[in-house]
């Protein structure tokens, strides 16, 4: 099983008073996790009720981070408590929406970094009983919904973030002084972890966030408890310390091939936020939503997809509606997302991903390739080749190991035409070259498969480029790409842009970031194209160590970058 997983057995297995784990649950849990693959994130707190403007003003940034942002003083956020009253929640409808969306597990926030309980605890009376109108607790409600859904249910706690509390990290407008945080984990969060452990019946999992400064034996001690517990409760990695059970990639962050070394989630947003903001209506398209789906169970991982209800305890129509739109995806598409494995090909693009399961292979075309599509480095005998969405042979030719397939005009799918090769054999062979781990020479990296970073940024699926960046303040709008595995080594580097004259002349920069120094970093200038793609090699040699954790590309000095449209980065070794 995942190095995580070892590392955290032995460090919780070690010690002879405490009751051992059990490695054979946990491995169970871990697999019932990864055949679910889809689940939902739901941020919700009493930061839905500024919903991201204070005093008339508006924040920038993510939503439940206003209290942080503006600075808010303890004794001001509080008072948000004596409002809150989400009286049109209803926890059998928000089951219905991640059940309709066909997500299979729910993690809600049970306390954010703004300390608020949103559920009925008897260690702080700071939550949601004690402290507001509502004075009733909804998570008993959303996890018995959940439970008679069907769904998984597990709980986001922060447990080391915390700015109602002295000794929590991260208020240091009220708490300038330092912290023991000892004392806060011993009064505060074990006590409190042990509440959402032992109240709600059995958890899926637990998803801990931003570890921070917590030691190793604190740490251990946290994990000790949750698998005393709850031995078939998962727990993230960001517990800390590599403690976790599974990986979590950054927020909307895709590792760019398959990373199928350790099983892996990405947390991501629908819009810009997570906790609700009434102004952020950047919505992510279904067609996107879908293909990053795809893409992210392709390459072995599972998707957590956020909403973030209103303080009256609605989630938002549009979120309601793109979700409902990806459930009638995967309603006539399952079959090649639930319980399948992650792909054995490289993707040399961004046409296709591919998933697998015995005899059956699943190529997801993403972005149609038109009316020819090439498909190479299957060696296995094809019985049969047909579409998902109706049924409908495939022609093509066979050379070797390359499929030619002749597709109608127009997808079958709007969203994504799932290709089926049913095979000879149980696994796929794949011909030397082409299977997933083979790092090629020439290495693209396209916009569609980055982080977008920043407010202002946007993708545009049509020109398949990253477009509208622009530096707010201290805030740079970039894109960040994030391989998981090390790319270490010398490269030569090429940019395929499009730019019309107005936005000529800014400085790029790609680099290598380690997360601490400056990056070691290429630089160039953007200069026009008429508006059309080209590809230009950039001067000097990209160099990337082994630990570095992400490739950046970003316009660091000039607004008139804005009109700059991104395809993709290509390391040449
Ligand atoms: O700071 C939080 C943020 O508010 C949000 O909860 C995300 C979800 O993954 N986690 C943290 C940042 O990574």
């Amino acid at each position: 099983m995942c190095a995580v997983l070892l590392a955290g057995l032995s460090a919780c297995g070690g010690n002879p008073k405490q009751p051992a784990e059990s490695p054979g649950q946990t491995a169970e849990a871990l697999k019932k996790f990864d055949d679910e693959k889809f689940g939902m994130f739901i941020h919700w707190g009493l930061y839905a009720i500024p919903a991201g403007e204070w005093k008339g003003q508006y924040v920038r940034g993510i939503g439940e981070w206003i209290m942080n942002r503006a600075r808010i003083p303890v004794k001001e956020y509080e008072q948000l408590a004596k409002q809150f009253n989400p009286v049109k929640f209803n926890a059998g409808e928000w089951a219905q929406v991640a059940k309709d969306a066909g997500m299979k597990y729910v993690v809600i926030t049970s306390k954010h970094h703004d300390g608020f309980a949103m559920y009925g605890s008897k260690v702080s009376k700071y939550n949601i009983v004690d402290a507001t109108p509502f004075a009733r607790d909804p998570m008993k409600d959303l996890s018995a919904a959940c439970a008679a859904a069907g769904l998984g249910f597990g709980f986001y706690y922060s447990q080391d973030q915390d700015w109602h509390e002295p000794n929590g990290r991260g208020n240091t407008w009220d708490f300038p002084a330092g912290r023991n945080s000892q004392q806060y984990l011993r009064d505060k969060v074990m006590p409190q972890v042990k509440e959402i452990l032992t109240g709600y019946g059995q958890l899926s999992l637990i998803w801990f966030d931003t570890p921070g400064m917590l030691s190793d034996q604190q740490v251990t001690d946290l994990r000790r408890m949750v698998k005393t517990l709850q031995p078939m409760c998962l727990i993230n990695s960001r517990i800390g310390h590599g403690k976790g059970d599974y990986l979590q990639t950054g927020d909307n962050a895709i590792p760019i091939q398959v990373y199928s070394k350790t099983k892996w989630e990405v947390p991501a947003t629908l819009n810009d936020t997570w906790g609700f903001k009434k102004n952020d209506h950047n919505w992510k398209a279904p067609a996107d939503l879908i293909a990053k789906l795809a893409d992210i169970v392709s390459k072995g991982g599972n998707y957590l997809l956020n909403v973030g209800p209103t303080a009256e305890g609605l989630i938002p129509e549009e979120s309601q509606s793109i979700l409902r739109t990806i459930g009638k995806w995967l309603d006539v598409n399952g079959e090649s997302i639930y319980g399948t494995s992650a792909s054995p090909f490289y993707f040399p693009d961004i046409t296709w991903r591919c998933t697998v399961k015995p005899g059956k292979v699943y190529l997801h075309l993403i972005n149609w390739p038109g009316r020819e599509f090439r498909f190479e480095g299957l060696e296995s005998e094809v019985k049969k080749a047909y579409f998902l969405a109706n049924g409908k042979d495939v022609p093509y030719k066979r050379e070797g190991n390359t499929l030619q397939f002749t597709l109608p005009e127009a997808p079958v799918d709007p969203y994504d035409s799932v290709l089926v090769l049913d095979i000879a054999g149980t696994t796929p062979r794949v011909a030397a070259g082409f299977a997933s781990g083979s790092l090629p020479a020439k290495l693209d990296l396209y916009a569609w498969t980055a982080r977008l970073r920043g407010e202002e940024i946007r993708y545009d699926r049509k020109s398949m480029s990253a477009t509208n960046f622009k530096n707010v303040d201290t805030e740079k709008n970039e894109l960040w790409w994030y391989p998981y595995e090390s790319l270490e080594g010398n490269y030569s580097v090429e940019i395929t842009y499009a730019c019309d004259s107005k936005a000529a002349g800014s400085e790029f920069r790609i680099g290598a970031y380690d997360g601490q120094n400056a990056p070691r970093a290429v630089e160039g200038r953007i200069e026009s194209t008429g508006g059309e793609f080209v590809t230009r090699k950039v001067k000097g040699t990209l160099q990337v160590a082994r630990d570095d954790r992400y490739i950046g590309f970003s316009l660091p000095d000039d607004d008139k970058s804005a009109g700059v449209r991104v395809r993709k980065i290509t390391l040449i070794r």
